[in-house]
């Protein structure tokens, strides 16, 4: 084990602050905040299986509380972990149709950040023991500190994100967050409840031979996604590459980080957007990629160059190895101009 490993998270964050010449440690209790949330949702995901046994979901379980869908638990989790803390002045979820203002109890200072989140995201991967995630993003504020929260301090491009990263529940759990210098992991240790720095300055690898792409959905894809799935089909130099799909965008996208590799929501013919949200999933991850070196996009511009229109937006996603995300966006622009 390097000495990196026995470096904990709790201690990254405050060497990290001291990077920031003016900063106030405001940052740094934001993300202390989500760890304690991370570290809750994770002992009711473990528990997934063993409620199914002592309760389903909608019952009542042995000390008479209400069996929660373990999304909505997620949700209340970071909602309350982020809110009693007051480390954030508002926060918006994949899980709530508007975003909660978050009032600064008397005396305190209001917080200048603002957190967006899909709280579980892969949720139908939970009954089958399967990994998911929580996906998190933090802006700060554009309007007056001190006032209630507005809507246009959500809706900022990507670009503007201060930090932003996912917990994978897995094998094993992980925290992965960049702050814009770079990408770093850490791995729970389940008995001591701490995270430790298991994967210093994570870089996407540039090419990768992984497509991961719900490939049932083919014959509503566009021709520039046909035409790149053929492309990574064919017989020639390295490929064929490997087709691998979990269903859940934090494993997929974990997987492909570390070993190379490209993933797509496509626009389909029913859905023009695709899928993904941009603010709770597409925009974090895209920092994420960008900071390890990787490339994000919607087919055609970078993710992190949309203006955001309303909360719940959702956009085509590539996402991954720089030169497979060209590829793939070459394929795109190729189909269009044939049309023309
Ligand atoms: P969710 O937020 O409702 O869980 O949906 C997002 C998930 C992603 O994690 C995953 O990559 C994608 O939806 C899978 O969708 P599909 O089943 O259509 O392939
Ligand atoms: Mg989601």
């Amino acid at each position: 084990m390097s000495e990196q490993s026995f470096r904990t998270l709790g201690e990254f964050i405050i060497d990290k602050q001291e990077d920031f010449k003016y900063s106030t440690g405001e940052l740094s209790r934001l993300l202390s905040a989500i760890r304690l949330a991370s570290k809750m949702v994770n002992r009711e995901v473990n528990k997934a299986g063993i409620s199914n046994i002592l309760g389903q979901v909608g019952s009542t379980n042995i000390q008479g509380e209400d069996q929660q869908k373990l999304d909505v638990l997620a949700n209340n989790i970071f909602i309350n972990s982020l809110s009693q803390r007051e480390v954030v002045c508002g926060i918006a979820s994949e899980e709530n149709d508007e975003f909660i203002e978050i009032k600064a109890s008397e005396n305190a200072h209001m917080s200048k950040y603002v957190v967006l989140m899909d709280p579980l995201d892969g949720s139908s991967n939970i009954d089958v023991n399967v990994s998911v995630g929580t996906i998190f993003s933090i802006y700060r504020r554009v309007t007056k500190p001190g006032s209630p929260v507005q809507l246009e301090d959500f809706l900022q491009k990507g670009q503007h994100q201060i930090a932003a990263g996912y917990i994978i529940y897995g094998s094993s759990t992980m925290i992965v967050y960049t702050t814009g210098n770079g990408v770093n992991g850490f791995t729970l240790d389940p008995s001591l409840g701490t995270f430790y720095l298991s994967h210093p300055d994570i870089k996407f690898p540039t090419k990768g031979n992984i497509y991961s792409i719900n490939e049932g959905n083919y014959s509503k894809f566009p021709q520039g996604v046909k035409d790149y799935i053929k492309y990574c089909q064919e017989e020639k130099e390295d490929r064929p590459y490997t087709s691998r799909y979990i269903g859940s965008l934090v494993a997929d996208f974990h997987r492909n980080l570390l070993k190379g590799g490209i993933y797509i929501y496509p626009s389909t013919a029913n859905s023009p957007n695709g899928k993904l949200r941009l603010l709770y999933e597409c925009n974090p991850m895209a920092f994420l990629a960008e900071q390890a070196g990787g490339k994000a996009s919607d087919g055609f511009k970078r993710i992190l160059d949309i203006s955001p229109k309303e909360l719940h937006q959702r956009v085509p996603f590539f996402c991954g190895s720089a030169s497979m995300v060209t590829q793939a966006e070459e394929c795109m622009k190729n189909a269009i101009d044939t049309k023309l």
